[in-house]
């Protein structure tokens, strides 16, 4: 981003979105925060004397075995907080609820794809956990050992986790839906000793053998001395003697019973790797007091946990999202987690919204790219259920368009419910900007503003600040509790990606621009930016703009490289069921996006598709579109993608 390009009157005229939603105080009343004057107090605070903030926040809402003698300390770009303090992730999550009242409150209601229940109990779940963190030991591990966990949605990918953290090992979580070679060389780069993984798991109705794609992984990971294998689909699978054993063998020779270890704040807890970059994956590696303090404050901040909340977070557990929310933080909160192995249309399109009425889920947390695939099939699936039980819902993972936003706020909200829509990161490790769920007044498509502690600003490449309206680099200004330490052997590439990029600000890579409220819109990732005639635009704003158009579905921006403008605009773009495509509706699209940001927003081309390429987060691979849109070719690497068939289709020539 250029002096010039900021200059440009660009980003002003595209995000026109001025509703503003006001929270409903009769319905919802917050359980810590009054009102907008309260945050504000309180957030001036939280920046004005940090370590005083974090320190009231740690003693308020963890419990430590041993206090810390210093809050922070910064060299060499690695930051350490709470020094001298030990305490335990699973301790936190489990024993201090199953010694209050909460002993014998559901912590995990699952639901398995066939249709099948399982409730844990917190007491329950502490047994299990513990028992699992006996067999860890009793297969060799030890304090700091790394462990793969590659698993289904089942409770025992929850247990796992947490029995690691009992005793200081260290998981890494890669999602059940990544091919071997991914598995491979997430277990290679952060050499790992054993494995976790199930013989399958339930998926769209079949087995997905996940034990044959870890026995094709672990051909090439010579670390691996186990694998524990649990029995999901009993489906048959191969099982190499002294390598592995079956979950529930291993099970019947260890206690219930199992101390939490007393660990370092500062001990490693988990590396996770990040999907889509290019390049080797990304191990970030977070911590235990900071990340633990960062999940548990946003849970009970940003959401209002309450006593009785049933919290549905969508994500799975291989992802940061997952072990955030879906895990640590509802669970730290004492908090009942509601948990689906599944397909979110399987069998029915509507098996979302019945397992929300079923279960009486109050808090819904999924992905904007879920809610376009809903509105796609139609608002009559969710009006079918009883959804008066939802209290409030979250977003996560990518800008959510206005349509997205208001649809779900009505359809599935009943206009009762706050939006919060959450921007944050892997390496962030919690929430970052977001509504306090019933005290932030809402705009559709804007995270709002940033959570208590956090600093975020917008910078021009330079370092020096950007015009609030031409938006810019979003930063974070000073290091925080809940960020992960470094990447995973390459402390390096964590100085250079992140402290480096702008000097001594953390570069999150995504574009921004604040409003006269000084609500933050997230624009996409920078790479995202597409430069036309010397006009910044993000894709997001174009994008938004074409699923506004009552036969769009979703819609994928790209740029190319253009002689005349520097980039030009090629939109990929899925249309509803109902859309008849007749020669003119290219254009009447065209027209339509020129109508709400200015002539500039021309797409040069626009390819009607039946689906776009996604990751198995569901995030649109933009980069396979960029390169497909300038080469008319797609070579680069495509493992992180869910359904290859997609690939097919796009080359096919566009025939209309
Ligand atoms: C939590 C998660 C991080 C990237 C991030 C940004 C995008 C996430 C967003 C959002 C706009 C939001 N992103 N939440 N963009 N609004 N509410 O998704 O982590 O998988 O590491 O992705 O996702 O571009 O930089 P991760």
């Amino acid at each position: 981003m250029s002096k010039s390009d900021t200059q440009k009157p660009s980003i002003e005229n595209l995000l026109h979105e001025n509703r503003k939603f006001k929270p409903q105080k009769k319905s919802f009343s917050h359980y810590f925060l009054q009102d907008m004057s309260h945050y504000l107090k309180l957030y001036k605070n939280s920046i004005k004397n940090p370590e005083s903030f974090w320190t009231r926040m740690a003693s308020e809402h963890l419990d430590f075995f041993k206090k810390w003698k210093k809050v922070f300390a910064w060299k060499d770009c690695k930051a350490q907080w709470f020094l001298g303090a030990t305490l335990n992730v699973s301790y936190n999550c489990l024993d201090r609820h199953v010694q209050s009242d909460r002993k014998n409150k559901a912590a995990l209601i699952w639901e398995g794809e066939p249709g099948e229940t399982r409730t844990l109990t917190y007491l329950q779940l502490s047994l299990e956990v513990a028992k699992c963190a006996n067999m860890l030991k009793g297969i060799g591990l030890h304090k700091g050992d790394k462990i793969a966990i590659y698993m289904p949605l089942i409770p025992e990918a929850v247990i796992a986790m947490l029995a690691c953290t009992r005793i200081g090992v260290v998981h890494t979580v890669v999602f059940g839906g990544f091919s071997s070679s991914s598995l491979r060389d997430r277990i290679l780069d952060s050499n790992c000793k054993a494995l976790i993984t199930a013989d399958g798991g339930f998926r769209k109705g079949s087995a997905v053998k996940m034990k044959e794609m870890a026995d094709e992984a672990l051909k090439e990971t010579p670390s691996i001395k186990n694998v524990i294998v649990v029995k999901r689909t009993h489906e048959k699978v191969k099982m190499f003697p002294k390598r592995d054993i079956w979950w529930h063998e291993l099970a019947e020779n260890y206690s219930d019973s199992c101390v939490a270890e007393q660990l370092a704040a500062e001990h490693p807890l988990f590396i996770l790797y990040t999907s889509g970059t290019t390049g080797k994956p990304k191990g970030l590696m977070h911590t235990t007091a900071g990340y633990l303090l960062g999940v548990t404050l946003t849970t009970k901040y940003l959401f209002d946990i309450k006593e009785t909340d049933i919290f549905w977070c969508t994500a799975d557990v291989g992802w940061v999202t997952g072990h955030s929310y879906l895990v640590y933080g509802p669970l730290s909160c004492g908090a009942t987690v509601f948990m689906y192995e599944g397909a979110p249309i399987y069998p029915e399109p509507d098996r979302f919204w019945k397992m929300i009425a079923k279960h009486k889920v109050t808090i819904l947390y999924t992905a904007p790219t879920a809610i376009r695939s809903f509105i796609r099939l139609g608002k009559e699936l969710p009006k079918k259920h009883d959804l008066s039980s939802l209290r409030l819902l979250g977003t996560v993972g990518e800008p959510i368009n206005p349509e997205a936003w208001i649809w779900y706020y009505e359809v599935i909200g009943n206009k009762k419910c706050p939006i919060v829509d959450t921007w944050w990161q892997t390496e962030t490790g919690a929430v970052m900007i977001a509504p306090f769920s019933g005290v932030t007044p809402t705009k559709p498509g804007s995270a709002t503003l940033p959570m208590f502690g956090i600093e975020p600003i917008i910078l021009n490449k330079d370092g020096t600040p950007a015009k609030k309206k031409d938006g810019g680099f979003l930063c974070i200004k000073k290091p925080w509790p809940y960020m992960a330490r470094t990447i995973y052997g390459d402390h390096e590439r964590y100085k250079k990606t992140y402290w480096q990029e702008i000097e001594g600000v953390y570069f999150t890579g995504d574009g921004a621009r604040q409003d006269k409220d000084g609500y933050f819109w997230i624009m996409g990732r920078v790479d995202d930016v597409i430069n036309v005639s010397g006009h910044r635009l993000g894709t997001m704003e174009i994008e938004s703009a074409a699923v506004e158009h009552p036969l769009v579905a979703e819609c994928a921006v790209v740029g190319r490289p253009d002689a005349i403008k520097g980039q030009g605009i090629v939109a990929f773009i899925t249309l509803k069921k109902s859309a008849n495509i007749n020669p003119m509706l290219k254009e009447e699209i065209a027209k339509f996006i020129i109508k709400q940001i200015g002539a500039l927003a021309r797409p040069d081309e626009i390819r009607f598709s039946d689906s776009l390429p996604k990751t198995r987060s569901g995030k649109i691979m933009r980069r396979l579109l960029r390169e497909l849109a300038t080469t008319g070719d797609i070579k680069g690497d495509t493992t992180t993608l869910e359904d290859f068939s997609v690939l097919e289709k796009l080359r096919e020539k566009d025939e209309d």
